[in-house]
């Protein structure tokens, strides 16, 4: 019987590092992939602020989205989008890019 719980728990090490890993991957693939609900490769303001429901309130997310909106063209193209889900520290090296 212990022997099994071990087990179990060993089992559990090994795969949550792994598991986590892979459901971030998918996450920051979808998130644009999500929002983007017409999927025409752009997120639309109304597309961002529905994508912030439970999340910004429709204020917050308007305000977020004009953050976001870099060339002021009314919509967040990919690169636009993800830094807004994770790429913050990499904006400096974006920055040199452009
Ligand atoms: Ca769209
Ligand atoms: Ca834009």
């Amino acid at each position: 019987m212990k022997k099994h719980i071990l087990t179990a728990a060993t089992a559990v090490f090994l795969i949550l590092p792994l598991a986590s890993h892979a459901a971030d991957e998918t996450k920051k693939k979808s998130a644009f992939t999500t929002a983007d609900t017409d999927g025409d490769g752009k997120v639309s303001l109304s597309e961002y602020v529905a994508a912030m429901q439970g999340k910004l309130d429709d204020t917050a997310a308007r305000a977020r989205f004009a953050e976001l909106d870099k060339d002021k063209n009314g919509s967040l193209s990919r690169s636009e989008f993800s830094t807004a889900t994770g790429a913050k520290k990499s904006g400096k090296k974006m920055k040199e890019a452009n």
